[in-house]
């Protein structure tokens, strides 16, 4: 005889999994904090145009630090941390800027620097930091180290122009470095993964991600946003696509997973953006129609993304969403896209 199995026969998990999985169904995968804009001009200690596109991170204290990218009234950018204990608000920010372009010392910054990327590495100890350096050549990636945000080891350039969108993976692959990035080549604006022994020397450059072509929202170019979320699954990715219109760019974000110990294998890449400009602080501001994440933080469930992003290019914006959620959407799309339907 069949035994036959009723809902309250199966493990807990599994039910509980799938009803999970139907809160997911119709709910957006990420959801604005009310209050939004959480950090702007005005909150500033000191005069500056604007600030936006900030890299996050969860201090060991529990503490969410942001460091921002701040505009001053000369147009150049300059790094300036806030600190919060909820990571929504009551933020204390430096008095002064935290991580300032060195030009004298490393000449790709005169125009400034700007978008960071953190991501904790446990085998160091350590937060690498990866920002646009900009000079005359364009922009370029460098890297910094640092424990306290107080102060930073600095490598500087590690990828020359046209390149950015960077951040380092947490820990070696197949013993070496990966570092995600963007540069720019007579192939278009793709993302790429690029190898080190020793943070310093990058070699292995590899295609990970391609923009889609011709009426695509992620046509031409694309770019990582937050460092990527190393799941079961694979690494999560939401990256940036740009498209570009008779009145401008819009940027959006989009969603991927890649191989967990090879990197560069797409596994899965949604078709649809998953969140684009539609509060009025993303679709007005110094740039239009631009969202731009550079930072989550996990919640304690180790679900709950908290997703910060510049909005505009002139505040910083928070939104909510779930890794689970995340991975249930990809799992309703096909694999990655072929190269010829790109
Ligand atoms: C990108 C970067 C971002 C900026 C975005 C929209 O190329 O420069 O810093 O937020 O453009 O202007």
């Amino acid at each position: 005889m069949n035994p036959t199995i009723s809902p309250a026969d199966l493990p807990e998990s599994i039910t509980q999994e799938q009803e999970n999985l139907q809160a997911c169904v119709n709910q957006p995968l990420f959801t604005r904090y009310s209050a939004n804009p959480i950090l702007s001009r005005e909150h500033w200690p000191y005069p500056i145009n604007s600030v936006f596109n900030a890299g996050a991170v969860l201090m060991p204290e529990g503490e969410t630090l942001l460091l921002c990218r701040v505009e001053d009234r000369s147009g150049i950018s300059h790094l300036c941390a806030a600190r919060s204990a909820n990571g929504i608000d009551s933020w204390h920010i430096d008095p002064k800027p935290t991580l300032m372009a060195n030009p004298a010392e490393y000449p790709e910054e005169i125009w400034g620097i700007e978008d960071p990327r953190i991501t904790y590495v446990p085998e160091l100890d350590q937060y690498a930091v990866a920002y646009t350096s900009f000079a005359r050549g364009g922009p370029g990636v460098s890297l910094a180290l640092t424990r306290d945000f107080r102060s930073f080891e600095r490598f500087g350039v590690v990828m020359s122009p046209e390149d950015k969108d960077a951040a380092l993976l947490p820990r070696r692959i197949g013993g070496r470095w990966a570092l995600i990035h963007r540069p720019v080549t007579t192939l278009g604006a793709h993302m790429w993964i690029s190898y080190s022994p020793d943070l310093r020397h990058w070699g292995s450059h590899t295609i990970m991600m391609e923009a889609r072509r011709g009426g695509w929202w992620d046509a031409n170019k694309i770019g990582l946003c937050s460092p990527p979320i190393e799941t079961s699954r694979g690494w999560l990715v939401i990256y940036h696509g740009v498209r570009q219109t008779a009145s401008g760019s819009i940027y959006r974000m989009g969603l991927a997973l890649f191989d967990l110990e090879n990197p560069a294998v797409c596994l899965r890449r949604g078709d649809s953006w998953i969140f684009g400009p539609e509060a009025p602080y993303e679709r007005g501001g110094d740039v239009k129609d631009v969202v731009f994440p550079c930072g989550q933080t996990i919640g304690e469930d180790g679900d709950t993304i908290h997703l910060y992003y510049g909005a505009g290019d002139s505040c910083v914006a928070l939104a909510t969403g779930s890794i689970r959620c995340l991975l249930g959407w990809l799992d309703s799309h096909p694999g990655p896209v072929k190269a010829g339907n790109l």
